[in-house]
């Protein structure tokens, strides 16, 4: 049987031991603190970049009005108006009522353009987007009585988009030439282009028309611009990712 002060002198040793433990257990969790920390940091701030650099201002026409746009062509009218509402200037009986449909939020634009007589809606913004690919469209919609062609007015280059007054044809766009009638966000169908470049500023110009002759009022909601390819992270970016690792590092060597 151990004897009183054998007991105690064990005690006190378990007891620093635990302590020791302790510290090392704290000074752990800090550390794991930092990192996550900086994970979180790292993982915003890279994110953050890649977003806001290609971002459209006024995208979706949410301020009620052109904003951010510089709004142009030879046209019968253009707006930006809530949803359902009548599109002035439609004539022709076969597309009344001709309406404004909303693709999200409570505003979209509307053009009232008749392709054979050279009109369209200009839509155009400088964009600031980091090297590599992008997708850059819109969606459009048709809320009226009947349907209206599409094919000439892409082949006129109407119903379009252009990079730096660079024509760029869709890769996605409606597959066949009667765009169709309908009131849903589910009736706005996207039309966009995809290209590469070094990087900087870049003026995206969207341009909305149907073919025909007859003035058409159509609906445009949710322009974009986006990267679709892995960016290379900037030189903050770097440094802040060697601090993790050398934080890393550190663990590690607690933990040896
Ligand atoms: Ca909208």
């Amino acid at each position: 049987m151990p004897s009183q002060t054998n007991t105690d002198t064990r005690e006190v040793l378990i007891n620093q031991f635990k302590i020791k433990q302790g510290g090392v257990t704290m000074r752990r969790t800090v550390l794991t603190g930092l990192v996550i920390a900086s994970l979180t940091i790292f993982c915003g701030f890279s994110m953050c970049i890649s977003t806001a650099n290609a971002a459209l201002v006024n995208g979706g026409f949410e301020t009620g009005n052109f904003s951010g746009w510089t709004v142009g062509g030879p046209n019968g009218g253009s707006g930006v108006a809530l949803d359902e509402t009548s599109i002035p200037g439609v004539v022709y009986s076969g597309f009344l009522p001709s309406r404004v449909n909303v693709r999200s939020g409570n505003y979209a634009a509307y053009g009232v353009t008749a392709n054979t007589n050279g009109e369209y809606l200009s839509l155009s913004q400088q964009v600031n987007f980091l090297p590599g690919s992008h997708t850059v469209g819109f969606y459009m919609g048709n809320n009226q009585g009947g349907v209206f062609g599409i094919d000439q007015a892409i082949s006129d280059q109407h119903l379009a988009i252009f990079i730096n007054g660079v024509y760029s044809p869709f890769t996605m766009q409606y597959g066949n030439n009667n765009f169709p009638a309908g009131s849903s966000p589910s009736d706005m169908y996207e039309f966009s282009t995809q290209f590469t470049n070094a990087g900087g500023l870049a003026l995206i110009e969207f341009r909305i028309s149907g073919s025909g002759t007859a003035r058409a009022g159509i609906s445009v909601d949710d322009m974009f611009a986006t990267n679709t390819s892995p960016v290379p992270i900037p030189g903050a970016i770097w440094i802040l990712g060697s601090g993790l690792l050398g934080l890393l590092g550190v663990r590690r060597k607690i933990r040896e």
